[in-house]
């Protein structure tokens, strides 16, 4: 984006913005006025209130604050501000119906484009501008991926289709990489849509480790459960056992047992487990109890990003782990382009400089560390888009999955989550400190 000229910096924005709203568009066309109403679970909103928050939010920040425009419905941001009002109490809120949410985003679209095509881009600070628009094509997207995770919530026939993810083609991949002890650059000071908790860039040394090559698959995750795992208080810490004790939790949510079988619920398919495919729909306290079983551990956030962007030939750390470019649909399964994780060797082109598959796309990837700032850490443009949220509740999660639009993930992208949560499309992988004798040591 940085070497763009004003026009194509507009069009690619343009772009971007139109990808993310077409998405919400099939995202919510696909089921009838009750299903857009309705809470599929508690943990999640109603999707016609995910769909009115994007166009208020759109509203607010490029509408009123770029464009400098009058409010469109001052009347609602109450009803779609996030801290007001609680995931579990919006269905009782007196919320935008279908049709009325469906041309208020247009509505809020179309002054958003005004804008776009009336202010120049790089002409004030990028507070303003470039970023704000960035911004909003990115929540739009992560909105579109909570959508997506309602989607797997809802009861019923399959609504959503897409092809099956590629085969894996590359094979007899080794368990382990290692990567060397040293300094590496840490987040980014210079990626212009980059949000604000992934900045600024800074140097983390990073002992030696040794990183699964591939996130955990099933018929790994499978041997965790059918050894007992679940019911081993040794691989589990005290808040993890005491979440899987009060939940009643014996395997990744969705999977059922039947005929000597493990099978799953995915966006109303019930179909056999496939072995090779990355876990997904496991909490962090499960990620780690496996880790624990496996005489492992979870990788810190440094150790993941260190194995996606640091590149040992030139010392620098890159913007994905296959180099500089942009993800194609030949790196990473990204953009919901599948309706599933893909099995791990399908992206021999997205394997990073120290050898690491898939750390980008298919399944978030839960770390052992706590969401807290990088040292220099600005809040920007608002408090409540990460300031808020730093501290030992949340654990951070790498990656993204093939729920999570390019836009959206970057090698320094952060995600967060509540340690029991495992409705969103999380997995993990191992790592474990060398022992002197090691190789690579
Ligand atoms: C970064 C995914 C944790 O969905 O709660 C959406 C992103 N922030 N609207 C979330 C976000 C405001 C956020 N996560
Ligand atoms: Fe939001």
């Amino acid at each position: 984006l940085g070497e763009l000229s004003e026009q194509d910096l507009r069009a690619h924005t343009a772009e971007v913005l139109e990808r993310a709203r077409r998405r919400s568009v099939e995202l919510t066309d696909a089921v009838g006025d009750d299903d857009l109403v309705k809470q599929h679970s508690k943990l999640m909103s109603p999707l016609v209130w995910d769909l009115a928050h994007i166009g208020s939010q759109e509203e607010l920040w490029l509408v009123r604050d770029v464009g400098g425009r009058d409010p469109l419905r001052p009347d609602i941001d109450d009803l779609y501000d996030a801290f007001q009002h609680p995931r579990a109490t919006r269905p009782s809120l007196p919320l935008l119906g279908p049709s009325e949410a469906r041309s208020y985003v247009a509505e809020v679209r179309n002054k958003a484009f005004d804008v776009l095509e009336r202010t120049p881009l790089r002409g004030r600070d990028l507070t303003r501008t470039a970023f704000a628009f960035g911004m909003i094509a990115q929540h739009e997207q992560q909105h579109d991926e909570t959508m997506l995770a309602t989607h797997q919530l809802r009861k019923g026939d399959p609504v959503l289709h897409a092809p099956a993810p590629p085969p894996a083609t590359a094979r007899h991949l080794p368990e382990e990489i290692v990567v060397p002890a040293g300094p590496f650059t840490m987040g980014t000071s210079v990626e212009p849509w980059a949000l604000d908790n992934e900045r600024p860039a800074h140097e983390v040394f990073v002992e030696a480790f040794a990183l699964d090559t591939t996130p955990v698959t099933n018929a790994r995750y499978a041997e965790f459960v059918d050894d007992g795992g679940y019911g081993d208080r040794r691989w589990w810490s005290e808040g993890g056992w005491s979440y899987r004790s009060e939940y009643g939790i014996t395997a990744p949510r969705f999977w059922r047992r039947e005929d000597g079988r493990w099978w799953r619920l995915r966006f109303g398919v019930y179909e056999p487990v496939p072995p090779d495919e990355p876990v997904v729909h496991v909490s962090y306290h499960e990620a780690e109890a496996f880790a624990a079983w496996a005489g492992k551990r979870l990788p810190t956030e440094a150790e993941w990003e260190k194995a996606a962007r640091y590149d040992p030939a030139t010392g620098r750390s890159r913007r994905y782990p296959w180099g500089d470019d942009d993800p194609t649909p030949e790196h990473a399964n990204l953009g919901q382009r599948h309706l599933r994780p893909a099995p791990v060797g399908a992206y021999p082109k997205g394997v990073s400089a120290v050898g690491a598959h898939q750390l980008v796309g298919d399944v978030w990837e839960w770390t052992s560390s706590d969401f807290t700032p990088y040292p220099g850490f600005v809040a920007f443009p608002y408090r409540e888009y990460s300031e808020v949220f730093f501290g030992s509740e949340y654990k951070v999660l790498r990656g993204g999955s093939f729920g999570s639009d390019p836009v959206a993930v970057r090698g320094t992208f952060r995600n967060w989550d509540y340690p029991i949560r495992r409705q969103i499309f999380a997995g993990f992988r191992c790592a474990r400190d060398l022992r002197p004798g090691d190789a690579g040591v």
